[in-house]
């Protein structure tokens, strides 16, 4: 028996089959300080309930698997200190053991198919790391993508990584990248990659429709939607690219590995832009909650 909670308005929608969206939780507790990251999560739960979903923010606090938070569990988690941050590799040990925990993109997707939901919206997925081949650092969101079947909503993948082997690996694991509206990737915190994209679509009920046919061929696992950031809240990819390769050179002379390099990575470039990150990262992931509204209302009809 896994010990699970639903939310009271997930509960509900999943009663009456209304459509519901999957929200990470390691974004609250190690992507965005507080208070900033308490008032997104709130702001990203009414964007998918103003485009007819409901929102399931997932987190393990004290050893349950929450399917959406109350309004005091986000709030307590925003604040918390010292939570694990779960990927497929631990997010059963901490339930286990009663712990506490935030969940990655990986570990999103896996409660989300638990519970029985098939659209997530997230920041921007992990991938592979700028410098992988000395440190191995792929994140486990890439294999999940492989074998889990959600759709994850992100604007690509975060440009602190290395882009082009990011989407490389995704072609190898069979997963499907998806710009939305536009021909090239969008990379987090810019609109446009230089990198053409393996596939477009242009409207919710489209990618609805892929990720239907995909379970119906009995083929695993989900797919990644890139949405481009509303233009008008972007960051130009050539004024980030020295701020980005500052703070990868201090996470090298640091020695910061493994979970803590994202993190890290995400904290510096807040600061070296004087906050103008964190406003893209907002904006971003708004945009992204509700095209997965929208795709998920679409995968009901
Ligand atoms: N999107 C954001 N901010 C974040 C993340 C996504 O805008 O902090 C998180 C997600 O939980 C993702 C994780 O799974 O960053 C990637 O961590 P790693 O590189 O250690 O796999
Ligand atoms: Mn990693």
């Amino acid at each position: 028996m896994i010990p699970m909670s639903y939310s009271a308005e997930v509960a509900n929608a999943r009663a009456s089959g209304g459509a519901i969206v999957a929200l990470e939780s390691t974004i609250i507790t190690h992507g965005m300080p507080f208070p900033q990251n308490v008032e997104t999560a709130r702001l990203v739960e009414d964007d998918v309930r103003a485009a007819g979903a409901t929102p399931a923010t997932i987190a393990v606090l004290d050893g349950t698997l929450h399917i959406g938070l109350e309004p005091n569990q986000l709030d307590a988690l925003g604040q918390a200190r010292g939570v694990a941050k779960l990927s497929r590799a631990d997010i059963a040990a901490c339930i286990a053991t009663g712990e506490t925990g935030a969940t990655t993109v990986a570990a999103t997707m896996i409660a989300a198919h638990l519970a029985d939901i098939h659209v997530f919206a997230t920041g921007g997925i992990g991938g592979v790391h700028r410098g992988a081949e000395h440190s191995f650092d792929i994140s486990a969101d890439l294999q999940e993508l492989a074998q889990t079947p959600v759709t994850v909503v992100g604007a690509g993948a975060k440009a602190i990584l290395d882009l082009p082997k990011t989407f490389e690996v995704l072609e190898t694991l069979g997963v499907p990248v998806i710009a939305y509206g536009q021909d090239m990737l969008p990379a987090f915190w810019s609109a446009q990659s230089d990198l053409r994209a393996p596939l477009r679509m242009d409207s919710p009920a489209a990618i609805a429709r892929a990720q239907q046919m995909r379970t119906a061929m009995g083929l695993k696992g989900g797919q990644l939607v890139a949405n481009p950031i509303p233009r008008d809240a972007e960051i130009p990819a050539d004024v980030l690219a020295p701020i980005i390769a500052q703070a990868l050179s201090e996470a090298d002379a640091k020695g910061i590995t493994a979970k803590q390099v994202t993190p890290f990575l995400l904290g510096r470039i807040f600061e070296l832009t004087a906050g103008q990150s964190l406003v893209a990262n907002i904006a971003l992931v708004r945009n992204n909650a509700r095209l997965a509204a929208q795709i998920a209302v679409a995968m009901q009809k």
